[in-house]
């Protein structure tokens, strides 16, 4: 079934440029693009369907590559401990902090995770999101991890959205571990990790390197794990400190290392060679109160494909928004609105190993846009949050959130 969609402007973001076709049209077959073009060169056929998007700007449907939408509780107490001068760090030693949201998270049931975390993703969607990946991290047993990821997998099936679920077991010291850090790794890469693979419910695998998380050895050793079971892996790397997580990330062809404040010119060198793509959490940033910006120049440097993400999570970004996180790494990190939206479309994509199929909007690519009431693609980036009029599209027909 063939659908012409024209009177609009399309930002196609092919190769992570705007690439903008003015009076366009795009042709959709089934779930796929068919031809995007000028609209006077728009191929005759005899279509299903005519759209008229009225005058719209079409962009790709925006891909958060970065969440921990399923989590138990929240932790709006410890920002106002946060706001009294209290630190993270703090907070987190005092069995708060991650640990606070692994207790709300194990002692919640499969219904009550998915119905809390269905509104969170609806706020997302409804911000002109197409796919979202959701990682595990606050169970840190096999049954609570479990738990969460098939979650993750239910949300993909419950609502408009392709759901990327990445078992991130290596987030935190489960309370059963305390102080016997390898034997919890140990028991990821002989237990968690194949079973959880097994029952088909991961797409990626994550770890947290950090000096209050896990070390680059042990970080290694689940990435070995992961890829004997023919798993990509990702990395929470130089958010707090430098451990060079980020090179490290880059030896295991990762898809992407993320956060990275704390990276060096040498980490960017090692990313690039790889092709692993920088993900930015600007949420994460501003959240926290952090001073020091990732390196933008030493990435821009040396072609780090870099990618905007929410970070949604309780403790260091309760971020529901996208669209307000391209503003904020424009405002914070000094992005354009050009490479911010790349990086929550194009680039996001490669970072979650769809860039084949997803983020931009050329021939023989899924058909997943929003086509926007805006004046310029600028304005994704220029307004703080909100809804804005809009049509979302996945995989080739109208979505309702
Ligand atoms: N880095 C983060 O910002 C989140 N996890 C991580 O590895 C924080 C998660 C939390 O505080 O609950
Ligand atoms: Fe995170």
């Amino acid at each position: 079934m063939k659908t012409l969609w024209q009177h609009c402007h399309v930002a196609t973001m092919a190769n992570g440029k705007y690439s903008i076709i003015e009076d366009a049209a795009m042709v959709t077959a089934g779930s796929l693009i068919e031809w995007v073009g000028p609209r006077s060169q728009a191929p005759t056929a005899d279509y299903a369907q005519v759209h008229d998007l009225q005058g719209a700007w079409v962009t790709p449907g925006l891909i958060d590559c970065h969440t921990h939408t399923v989590f138990g509780g929240n932790r709006s107490g410890e920002f106002e401990q946060r706001l009294e001068g209290v630190s993270y760090a703090e907070i987190a030693a005092k069995g708060g902090g991650i640990a606070s949201t692994v207790r709300a998270t194990r002692a919640a049931s499969e219904d009550e995770l998915f119905s809390s975390a269905e509104k969170r993703l609806r706020s997302l969607l409804r911000d002109g999101v197409t796919t979202v990946e959701i990682k595990s991290g606050y169970g840190l047993d096999l049954a609570n991890e479990r738990k969460m990821l098939r979650v993750a997998r239910r949300l993909g099936e419950a609502l408009p959205v392709s759901v990327r679920a990445t078992c991130l077991a290596a987030h935190a010291l489960p309370p059963e571990y305390k102080d016997r850090a390898d034997d919890y790794i140990e028991h990821i890469c002989s237990q968690m990790l194949p079973a959880l693979a097994a029952e088909g419910l991961v797409d990626a695998v994550d770890a947290f390197c950090e000096y209050l998380a896990f070390s680059p050895e042990q970080v290694e050793r689940v990435f070995k794990v992961a890829q004997q079971l023919g798993l990509p892996v990702k990395l929470h790397a130089e958010q707090l400190s430098s451990l060079h997580g980020s090179s490290l990330a880059a030896r295991y062809h990762a898809l992407s290392a993320d956060h990275l404040e704390f990276m060096t010119e040498e980490d960017a060198i090692a990313m690039a060679a790889a092709g692993t793509v920088a993900v930015l959490l600007p949420g994460a940033f501003y959240f926290l109160r952090e001073t020091q910006l990732p390196p933008m120049e030493a990435l821009r440097k040396h072609g780090v494909k870099i990618a905007i993400a929410s970070d949604l999570n309780p403790g260091t970004s309760p971020a529901l928004s996208v669209r307000l996180m391209l503003n904020m790494a424009c405002t914070l990190f000094r992005m354009t609105p050009e490479e911010a939206l790349a990086g929550a479309t194009q680039h996001a994509a490669t970072a979650l190993g769809l860039g084949d199929t997803h983020g931009s909007l050329e021939v023989g690519k899924v058909a997943d846009f929003v086509a926007w009431q805006i004046d310029r693609p600028a304005d994704l980036a220029y307004w703080l949050g909100g809804e804005l009029d809009k049509r979302v599209v996945r995989h080739g027909a109208d979505v309702t959130v």
